[in-house]
């Protein structure tokens, strides 16, 4: 069978890409290995934090901003609400990069943010306890997506724009060439263009393109803990935290479910298809030891589970064509910071495949930097 474009993963980059592309009426083929949304990958667990102010360099600011648009677009399509607008506090010892980062990048794109003293936060949001020597940076326009509506949202779409998806399919090679044929365990389709979005699985699939790109694939955990709902519930704002030693994100108690806490760094390295998905006692310790530094009155751990992360060595992401096969897309390394751009870098994919070049800036995260 030939299509225009063949999309290998459909999970948060690879189903958006599918919407965009088979709304301009383009033959698409979405390939994935499980049934998104899924808890495979790096897609599961309710929520996700969008945020503008940006702590990780204001060239993703643009790219949040567009995001935000397309999600609240999606959700006129799907009817669906996807964000809810919590407001996001960045928390960070004072000389600390990442929060530096996020005041700057408001002022120089004029984002609306509140700075605390730990005290002004401590008084604002009692559920938090910091030590002096830090600030709170507030952005009431940020929030949380519901991650599997977010998907499932896109999935629909796609669908309804004639896309087709195959899923609990695995590719099992690449053959590249003016028309590139990708190989699964059963069957073989033809596309003029593809692209590879395959979170942790990544190298596997590229290895058939001579390919191996520098991601490291985490093993990654988050928990919800019991919280009075008074204190944590959905007036709560999502947060970020970051001191010398670590980096911490975590949500509150939304419909019920919870106050949720992951920690951001750190993770073991392993490989997607032979890691122990279970979330056990020891992953809990240092989450619990968080919570009662810093949210003290949270309580019991409720439930945990495990994720990816596919983390590059600067922690920006890959955007490009193959070096030698313009015809071959990849976006890949999302670092553990990529989900809210899910809306955006679909669009900006299809843009890569129609035009070869995108309307925003993505030059941060061309493959040849490594
Ligand atoms: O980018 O805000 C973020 C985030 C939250 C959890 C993991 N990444």
């Amino acid at each position: 069978m030939h299509y225009d474009t063949i999309i290998i993963g459909a999970g948060t980059m690879g189903m958006a890409a599918g919407y965009f592309l088979a709304k301009q009426g383009k033959s698409v083929l979405l390939l994935d290995a499980f049934n998104p949304p899924h808890d495979q990958g790096s897609h599961h667990g309710e929520t996700r934090i969008i945020r503008f102010a940006y702590g990780e360099g204001k060239a993703y600011v643009p790219l949040a901003l567009r995001a935000l648009d397309l999600w609240q677009e999606l959700e006129k399509i799907s009817g669906k609400q996807l964000f809810l607008k919590t407001g996001v506090l960045n928390i960070g010892s004072k000389d600390h990069s990442f929060i530096q980062n996020v005041i700057e990048s408001a002022k120089d794109f004029n984002l609306s943010v509140d700075v605390y003293s730990a005290q002004e936060v401590n008084k604002k949001w009692p559920g938090i306890m910091l030590p002096e020597g830090f600030i709170g940076c507030f952005e009431p326009s940020a929030g949380v997506l519901r991650v599997e509506a977010c998907i499932d949202a896109y999935k629909t779409a796609a669908l309804s724009e004639g896309a087709t998806l195959k899923t609990n399919t695995r590719v099992v090679k690449i053959v590249p060439g003016e028309k590139v044929s990708v190989h699964t365990e059963e069957e073989v389709f033809i596309a003029d263009s593809i692209i590879i979005s395959a979170g942790a699985r990544v190298n596997d699939i590229l290895k058939s393109v001579d390919l191996t790109l520098p991601i490291t694939p985490l093993r990654k955990t988050f928990a919800w803990f019991n919280a009075d709902e008074a204190v944590y519930g959905s007036h709560f704002p999502a947060f970020t935290y970051e001191d010398e030693n670590s980096s911490y994100y975590g949500f509150p108690s939304i419909d019920g479910a919870g106050f949720k806490v992951g920690r951001h760094d750190t993770g073991d390295e392993v490989s997607p298809d032979d890691v122990i998905r279970e979330f056990d006692e020891a992953d809990a310790t240092e989450l619990v030891q968080f919570n009662e530094k810093i949210m003290h009155q949270v309580g019991t751990l409720k439930y945990g589970k495990t994720c990816f992360y596919s983390k590059t060595p600067d922690e920006d992401f890959i955007i490009d064509s193959h070096p030698f096969h313009d015809n071959i897309y990849i976006a890949a390394g999302f670092s553990g910071h990529g989900f809210k751009f899910g809306s955006v870098i679909g669009e900006i994919l299809s843009q890569l495949v129609l035009n070869g070049k995108s309307e925003l800036d993505i030059s941060l995260f061309k493959l040849m930097r490594f």
